[in-house]
């Protein structure tokens, strides 16, 4: 029989809608991993509505959680999935959680999306950037940051291909097995540009991988994006290829069917609103369970 995976999850919650764990969650259960989530905050929706309410964990409850799971010997994580994380001093925390769940475990495998903005603009705080770079990054095994994220990390800017595989390089330099750049821009109009490199036991591996650009923009693609890849890195015994793979063909399915959805939720004559373009991750069970093999990624 398989080994139990376990992931622990520390991500955002919404009451409404799917980002950060909501996003995680299920397409990890699907993948058959238990997963226990902490949430790092509880809103009622995501930030990209008119109007958010909700709480935020401070570095203090994300220990006594901690302490609480260690007290019952219930601490063992085959895998750590961290994203949106809002506060330098619950990033500071979570250092030491890596630190003792890799004391648990020492094969953990911590997969870090560092999660700090997009397009040229943070919207985390600034200061969550040199403990990223210091202290979060040396511990993580897969890493999946975007190109603004990883231009932030590496402080070298990604203008072609070349320059992407010298920020991978960086990071392998940092001590990441993975690095997986979710979506860069020296793609087309019609098609992102996927980028990722694995250093995996002395041996090298390095693709691209064009990914269509849908007319719309969607919210929680990059949460989904993180724990997808965790799972197929996972199933497929640590094949880049086959796990970036499945990655992208999942999301594909799921983005097409949300935005399907959304423009027959909104009617023909109405624009579409952050509530239609929710993740219909729910209806996308089978694209979870079997990813197609249309997007094909190519060995640099
Ligand atoms: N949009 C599409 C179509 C994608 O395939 C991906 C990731 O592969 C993303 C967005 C995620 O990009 P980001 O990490 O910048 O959110
Ligand atoms: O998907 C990133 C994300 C995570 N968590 C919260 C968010 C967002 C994006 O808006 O609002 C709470």
């Amino acid at each position: 029989a398989d080994k139990i995976v376990r992931v622990l999850s520390i991500q955002s919650h919404v009451v409404s809608g799917y980002v950060g764990n909501k996003s995680a969650c299920f397409p990890l259960q699907v993948l058959g991993f238990e997963v226990d989530t902490i949430n790092s905050v509880q809103f009622s929706n995501h930030t990209g509505y008119k109007h958010y309410k909700g709480q935020v964990l401070d570095d203090t409850q994300l220990g006594d959680l901690i302490d609480g799971l260690k007290s019952n010997g219930i601490d063992y994580y085959s895998h750590l999935l961290t994203g949106y994380i809002g506060s330098a001093s619950f990033l500071q925390k979570v250092k030491s959680v890596v630190e003792h769940l890799k004391t648990v475990n020492p094969n953990l495998i911590y997969v870090c999306d560092p999660v700090m903005g997009d397009n040229g603009k943070m919207y985390v705080p600034e200061e969550l950037l040199p403990v990223y770079r210091k202290d979060i990054i040396p511990l993580a095994d897969i890493i999946t940051p975007n190109q603004y994220e990883a231009e932030l990390l590496s402080e070298q800017k990604i203008k072609n291909e070349e320059d992407a595989v010298a920020v991978m390089e960086w990071f392998h330099k940092q001590g990441v097995k993975t690095v997986v750049l979710s979506s860069t821009d020296l793609g087309s109009e019609s098609e992102l540009l996927g980028m990722a490199s694995s250093m995996i036991n002395g041996s090298q591996n390095r693709l691209n991988v064009h990914i269509p650009r849908l007319p719309a923009n969607f919210t929680g693609t990059g949460d989904l994006f993180a724990a997808l890849l965790l799972g197929w890195m996972h199933h497929t015994h640590n094949n880049l290829k086959k796990a970036v793979e499945n990655t992208l063909n999942t999301m594909q399915a799921i983005l097409r069917r949300t935005l399907d959805m959304a423009k027959v939720e909104a009617g023909t004559d109405s624009s579409l609103t952050v509530r239609h373009l929710e993740l219909k991750l729910v209806q996308s069970l089978n694209d979870i369970q079997n990813p197609k093999s249309k997007v094909k990624a190519t060995v640099l």
